[in-house]
């Protein structure tokens, strides 16, 4: 693919995108589709939360360690500096996933993150906890899926040992590099879907035919029961960032549509509404998040504003890896 000028908008709109999906899914993080229809009809504001409404989640704080880390080593993934940050900013507060609770206290004993990863479930954990983080590596390799590709299987490793996390981590970084290079005026989303088939490696096969059915369920976007069915809607990587890439590419016209569908779903709705975000937002911009979802966002530390100029400073990362023809 031809090396296309990044666009600052839509790389600022990836790493929003995710905030804002994120901080959007929260409050209804678990429910099925039919309870939060019941209870809320549509999620179309940032309603009330443990926290406060507009505050957001492992998500986002894990999207933050993972851009300062790839900052600090120049678009590289140094493992023993991401587990540092990871540490860090680990709150228990901010519902993160189980396999990272158990992480934080392997590590706290010094076991080597290689081990401990391995330590988790059966073979590692299959959890979308690297998907949802992943934005950081799609800007800084735009257009350049491989390269998006192999630099999220990296970051993954450190977390999650199994191939399906780290397959599906690729996928969502390249979903993020190919929307942030995308025309909208020529947007076709076989096309795009095409793309990504293409820069998959044979090897995620699960993947490839989750793929297949994102098209074929356009649809019957509306039949809610059939789409979690066929794609998913929880916390396993394989069966939520493909849930993420089909509420994009159905409503990929508008980004508060895209997000509040993905929320509509259920289940997982804060990481599959923060990976549709970061998709939608690299497409759109960031200039097309609604202001009433701006306004509410949480801005104290590690808060909106923080979180734009993180994304300032990783777009100019990207510009200079991009100028010196950087691996990839
Ligand atoms: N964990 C949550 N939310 C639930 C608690 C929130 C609560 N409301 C609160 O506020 O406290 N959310 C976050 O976790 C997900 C990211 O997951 P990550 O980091 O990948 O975690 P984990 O635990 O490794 O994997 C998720 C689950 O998948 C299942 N699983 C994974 N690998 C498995 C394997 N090899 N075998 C069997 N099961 C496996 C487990 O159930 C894991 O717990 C995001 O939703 C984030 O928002
Ligand atoms: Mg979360
Ligand atoms: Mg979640």
């Amino acid at each position: 693919m031809m090396a296309t000028p990044l666009d600052r908008d839509r790389c600022i709109g990836a790493f929003l995108g995710t905030f804002v999906g994120d901080a959007l899914g929260m409050p209804v993080e678990g429910w099925t589709w039919s309870r939060i229809r019941r209870q809320y009809g549509e999620v179309r504001h940032m309603v009330p939360a443990r926290l406060g409404a507009g505050t957001y989640t492992d998500d986002t704080l894990l999207m933050i360690a993972l851009a300062e880390s790839l900052l600090a080593s120049e678009g590289r993934v140094d493992p023993e500096d991401l587990v540092r940050r990871f540490r860090k900013v680990y709150d228990p507060r901010r519902g993160f996933g189980a396999g990272m609770h158990r992480l934080v206290r392997l590590w706290d004993e010094g076991v080597p993150w290689e081990e401990a990863a391995r330590r988790l479930f059966d073979g590692g954990s299959y959890g979308n906890g690297a998907a949802m983080r992943v934005a950081p590596v799609g800007v800084l390799f735009a257009g350049r899926l491989a390269a998006a590709y192999k630099l999220a299987v990296a970051q993954a490793r450190v977390t999650h040992a199994h191939p399906l996390a780290q397959q599906a981590a690729g996928l969502q970084a390249m979903a993020v590099a190919l929307a942030l290079v995308t025309p909208v005026s020529t947007f076709d989303p076989e096309d795009f879907v095409a793309e990504l088939e293409a820069a998959l490696p044979a090897s995620a096969e699960t993947l490839r035919r989750a793929l297949m059915l994102v098209l074929e369920l356009r649809t019957y976007w509306e039949d809610r029961e059939r789409v979690v069915h066929k794609l998913g809607n929880g916390a396993a990587a394989h069966r939520s960032v493909p849930t993420a890439l089909f509420a994009f590419i159905t409503f990929w016209r508008s980004f508060e549509e895209a997000l509040v569908y993905a929320v509509s779903l259920g289940g997982d709705t804060d990481t599959i509404a923060a990976m549709t975000g970061a998709i939608a937002g690299a497409f759109h911009g960031v200039r097309a998040i609604p202001t009433r979802w701006w306004d509410a966002l949480e801005n104290g530390p590690r808060g909106r504003d923080d979180v734009v100029r993180l994304a300032e400073r990783v777009y100019a990362l990207a510009q200079q890896l991009q100028a010196t023809g950087a691996r990839g």
